[in-house]
């Protein structure tokens, strides 16, 4: 059975999350972050040498990085393709891959730059300038991207919505999102599925 390596909290509910939605068995460690540094603890190490969370481990196979992870979940349980594009149809497989990467590769960098600045006492004017500007960017092309839609590929749920949804849901952390209606009502459309108030409630967040 798999396990996960949660880390409380941090973006590994959304790995919770992604087991729930395709009704997998699994087990959960949970960890806490140490009060004041708000790193991991040092026995997340002992599972993957750079000791941070999502980590999963299915029959010996430790795998870190949560977009390889969605992708290793999606290849073992989506089978019927409920979460993610076929891939016969190269076009929306690609179009999929792009906004399962998007998030990690581009959204994370300023926000967690932001998130530092909010700890630091100091005026920063070049990194505060960089984060500001690239969240608008990014936020102004999410919006876009939704329309009128419920997710960010169309109607349908799919896979690339987990981690958009958690950078959204860190800027909402941040006090990011008044300007943004549509990505506050995402995040809410997404937060309200019976999957993710399932993973909430085991992994007790
Ligand atoms: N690129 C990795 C990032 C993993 C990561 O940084 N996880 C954070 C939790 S959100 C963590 O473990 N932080 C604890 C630490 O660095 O001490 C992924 O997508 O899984």
């Amino acid at each position: 059975m798999i396990k996960l390596h949660h880390l409380r909290i941090g973006r590994s509910i959304f790995t919770v999350w992604q087991l729930e939605e395709l009704g997998a068995e699994y087990e959960l460690e949970v960890y806490t972050r140490d009060p004041k540094t708000m790193r991991a603890p040092q026995s997340l190490q002992q599972i993957h040498p750079l000791g941070k969370s999502p980590v999963i481990d299915d029959d010996g196979l430790v795998l870190a990085e949560s977009s390889a992870i969605t992708t290793y979940l999606l290849e073992k349980f989506d089978t019927e393709n409920r979460l993610a594009p076929a891939r016969t149809d190269l076009q929306d497989w690609a179009r999929f891959t792009q906004w399962l990467h998007y998030p990690e590769g581009s959204v994370f960098l300023p926000l967690l730059v932001k998130m530092l600045l909010m700890r630091s006492d100091q005026a920063q004017p070049i990194f505060e300038g960089y984060s500001q500007k690239e969240i608008q960017l990014h936020f102004e092309y999410i919006a876009k991207q939704l329309g009128d839609s419920a997710y960010i590929l169309g109607a349908e749920f799919t896979a690339a919505d987990f981690g958009v949804a958690y950078v959204v849901s860190l800027a909402q952390r941040l006090g990011q999102l008044e300007a943004w209606p549509t990505l506050s009502a995402y995040l809410a459309r997404t937060q309200g599925r019976p999957a993710y108030l399932r993973a909430v409630t085991r992994a007790v967040e």
